[in-house]
């Protein structure tokens, strides 16, 4: 049997729960991967990552390639031994982040062209060139290298972004193939582009199951078109990907997208959202969010949410959560971090039990009307 398997375990309406089987161990699904970009999830210790009911962590080519580099990754031991993260590790190819990350770049067939934001070296990312980075790093799921169409985009412009990104996808499981660092059992995933448009969606779907991936990726969303319209584009979307492969929506999202996504089929997230937003004092919780930079919780001996698993939201007050954050000291992020990435595995959880009984809607109707009490 495979090393890499995508088990499906039960389904309810569109949602689904199941297990990726991997050499380095269970992905539940629906999971969500919290952000390790530079081989860290920033202010957390792997341990807490772990415990707080991660199984996979994702990683960027993109900042690992310019420092400390691929090369020097690989002859450390790889990613997992590296950051001390013997579990699953997916990577992203870097596209995305040379659009979002610098200034001076240049898109050609061939690749991308970029100067670094960290010293101004100039780079070139081919799709051959990503998946070798992927490779000395180590990842047990490689993405395809793409072009994340940005948005507003007409239909013409999608369409050729689209076009490349299909073209790169070829490029990419090609260079998968012949690759020499490549271990039995590491994974593959297309990325389907095609912005808001059916159509494009659709034949870009059609090319990547074509071309033949061991799971499929939905890119080129919450990029700025809010979430009734990427609600939308994944209705028309989801429905193109094989049932049998893991499907995953890069770059979402908050708590209500996760749900949103799940009761639309979607099995894997990434975001930066709880860790990026802990760091500066916006917690996720159960009664929605709360931003303890506000001057409401100085005197607030409660803690965050007596419920939680996550000691950081049981054992600690508003207050003091608020004085650190206000201090600018690194304790408030690291717990403000902790509480939400933990909150975001508890929510994987509690969709993954609620579609094993059948109980999704259920579940979702109870998740909404919590968040909507707000904090009290
Ligand atoms: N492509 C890749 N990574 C991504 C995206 C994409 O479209 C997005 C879009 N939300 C986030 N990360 N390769």
């Amino acid at each position: 049997m495979s090393l890499f398997r995508h088990e499906l375990k039960a389904t309810d309406g569109a949602a689904r729960t199941g297990v990726i089987h991997t050499p380095r161990g269970e992905i539940r699904t629906p999971a969500f991967m919290p952000v390790g970009t530079a081989a860290t999830v920033k202010a957390l210790y792997m341990d807490q990552v772990r415990e707080a009911g991660a199984d996979i962590i994702l990683g960027n080519t993109y900042h690992l390639m310019l420092r400390p580099g691929a090369e020097e990754v690989h002859a450390l031991g790889g990613l997992h031994k590296f950051a001390n993260w013997p579990y699953p590790i997916l990577t992203d190819s870097g596209g995305f982040q040379v659009m979002s990350l610098t200034s001076l770049r240049k898109m050609t067939e061939e690749g991308v062209t970029f100067a670094s934001h960290l010293d101004g070296s100039r780079h070139l990312l081919t799709p051959e060139r990503s998946i070798e980075i992927q490779c000395l790093l180590g990842s047990d799921i490689q993405m395809q290298l793409d072009e994340c169409t940005p948005f507003p985009a007409t239909e013409e412009q999608a369409r050729v972004s689209m076009e490349l990104s299909l073209r790169w996808a070829k490029r990419s499981k090609a260079a998968f193939e012949a690759q020499p660092h490549r271990k039995e059992g590491q994974a593959l995933f297309g990325i389907v582009q095609g912005s808001t448009y059916s159509e494009l969606r659709a034949r870009s779907a059609a090319g990547l199951v074509d071309i033949g991936f061991n799971g499929y990726a939905i890119g080129g969303l919450a990029v700025g078109e809010g979430q009734p319209e990427m609600l939308r584009v994944l209705d028309f979307t989801v429905p193109l990907l094989p049932k049998d492969r893991p499907r995953y929506l890069m770059g979402v999202g908050t708590p209500d997208d996760l749900v949103e996504g799940v009761r639309r089929g979607i099995d894997m997230f990434d975001c930066v959202m709880p860790t990026r937003n802990g760091r500066h004092g916006l917690a996720f919780t159960r009664r929605g969010r709360v931003n303890l930079r506000n001057a409401r919780h100085a005197k607030d001996p409660r803690p965050l949410d007596a419920e939680s698993s996550c000691p950081a939201a049981r054992d600690y007050s508003r207050a003091y959560l608020h004085h650190l954050i206000k201090s600018g000291e690194m304790l408030g992020s690291m717990l403000v971090s902790w509480i939400n990435i933990a909150y975001y595995q508890e929510l994987m959880a509690g969709m993954r039990v609620a579609i094993a009984e059948g109980e999704f809607e259920a579940f979702a109707a109870r998740f909404k009307a919590e968040q909507a009490t707000g904090d009290i």
